[in-house]
This record gives structure tokens, sequence and C-alpha cells, in this order.
């Protein structure tokens, strides 16, 4: 793989995040029980230029979310898509499914996202300036330049960090935040990764694709984000799934190589 090794001087874009770029950019956006997060987030990132549209995937979530995607798509036609899955199967079946639309639909830059706010949006400008000249971007929290919400825990920056290091190590990836859940992929490069092999779930599935454009010699660039905790709804994640992922790695390490 070309990814740059752990960098002492974060990405800078090739051009201004400022700048409108004429390819067709679509945000996927996973949610389940994001009602409160789920218009303000698409409707800060209609406002962004580049210009950007938003593919919702929802989990049939409880709460009605997607109800709101839906009177959001009728509000926004063509530039707000949004796909029912039936049940909650993970993060990365939904991914992989919208990842799936997306190249359908013919966008050009695909990225991924949380929809909890705790990614900047601002950031994805300058991550569309790099893709110019990277196959994946990553929005990264451990480059120089990125950082965490100040609200974290020692404890949890430990775990996080200490987390991430483990996978490293287990992996052999060289791309410096393992778990980023904040990814653009270009379309070519995303069709060089075997979506139908991806099996892993939460933070697994956002190491499984990093070895996977790893493994497929995709040039990956990290660009140094802040990580915010989100301010509305709740975590998704549970200890259960953290400690699963150890186990997984190891699995990985096997079936992905
Ligand atoms: N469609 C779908 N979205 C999910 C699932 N699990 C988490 N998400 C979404 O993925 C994003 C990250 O999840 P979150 O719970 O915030 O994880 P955390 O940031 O690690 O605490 C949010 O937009 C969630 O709504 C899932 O099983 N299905
Ligand atoms: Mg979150």
């Amino acid at each position: 793989m070309t990814a740059d090794p752990p960098q002492s001087n974060p990405a800078r874009p090739a051009h201004s995040g400022t700048q409108s770029d004429p390819r067709d950019i679509c945000v996927v956006l996973p949610t389940y029980n994001e009602a409160e997060n789920i218009e303000p987030m698409v409707s800060a990132l209609l406002r962004l230029v580049p210009r950007v549209r938003v593919h919702v995937v929802d989990d049939a979530s409880p709460d009605g979310t997607g109800e709101i995607a839906d009177r959001l798509a009728q509000d926004n036609l063509g530039r707000v898509t949004v796909l029912h899955r039936r049940a909650k199967t993970g993060l990365g079946d939904a991914y992989i499914a919208g990842f799936r639309d997306a190249l359908a639909s013919g966008a050009e830059l695909i990225f991924e996202m949380d929809a909890d706010f705790s990614h900047p949006i601002a950031a994805i400008g300058p991550m569309v300036g790099l893709s110019v000249d990277h196959d994946v971007v990553v929005g990264s929290r451990y480059v120089d330049g990125g950082s965490l919400d100040r609200k974290w825990s020692l404890t949890r920056r430990l775990l996080s960090w200490g987390g991430n290091q483990y996978a490293r190590t287990m992996t052999g990836l060289k791309v410096n935040d393992t778990t980023a859940g904040f990814k653009c992929f270009r379309r070519d490069a995303l069709l060089k990764v075997p979506l139908d092999e991806v099996r892993s779930q939460g933070y697994n599935f956002q190491i499984e694709m990093a070895m996977r454009c790893q493994k497929a010699g995709l040039r990956v660039v990290e660009y140094p984000i802040h990580f915010s905790e989100r301010t509305r709804g709740t975590s998704k994640m549970t200890p259960s799934i953290a400690f699963e992922a150890l186990w997984r790695i190891l699995q990985l390490r096997i079936i992905v190589g």
C-alpha cells in the first residue's frame, strides 16, 4: 500500500475546500435512532460547498429517523435519498448497502460519516481536495493536528489510543487512525475493494475496510480532524462491540491477510 507512513506533517489538500468541485459527491450517512440529529445534519451537509448529496441508510429506527429522512428526501429531490433496511444488522452491513447504492447511482466520490456531528463537516472540502491525488482520504484523529473532544476522560482516551495501537500492531496497518469512521473514497478505489467479502460490523468494519484498501494498494492519506462527542442522542456502540473487536482483529489478520 502507499498509505502514508505515520505523519509528522498533516496532509494539506491540493486546493481549498471552499472551491466548487464538479464531481458527483455522495455522503453516505448511516442512522439508527438519530431523530434529533438527522435534520440538522442533512441541512448542514446541503449547505456545504463543494456541493454534495446525501444518502441516508436507516435501519428501521424506532424513533422515527427514517420518516424524517423521507420528508427531507421529498423536500430535496435528487439531493437526499434514503435506504430503509428492514433491521439493524450492524454498521458494516448498513455501509456496504449504502456504498452499493452510491456506486449504482454514479457517485464519483463517496463519503462515510457519522450522523451525530462527531465528524467536522468543514473537513469535507479539504478531503475532497485531497482526493484529487489520493484514492482514499481518512479523517484522522491520530495525526498531527488531529484531536479528541476535551470531554473524553483519560481512561477513554487511553482505551481508544490503546485499541488503535493494538489494531495497527496486529494487522500491519499503516494508517494511524484504524477505526476512523470518516472517509472519502474515489469511485475507482471503492470498486477495487471486494465489498461482497466484507463481514465486520462496528469498529471492525472500519479496520477491515482499511485493511482491504491497503491490500488493494490504494493511495491512502490522512487529514487531521477534531472528533467531537455527540451532544444529541446516544451512542450505539457498547462495551461488548468493543471487546468483540479485539478478537475479530485477530481473525481479520488471517482472513484479509
Ligand atoms: N444504519 C445503521 N446505523 C448505525 C448502526 N450503528 C450505528 N449507526 C450509526 O453510525 C454512526 C456512528 O454510531 P455511534 O453510535 O455514534 O458510534 P460512536 O460514535 O462510536 O459512539 C451514527 O450515525 C449511528 O446512528 C447500525 O447498526 N445501523
Ligand atoms: Mg458517534
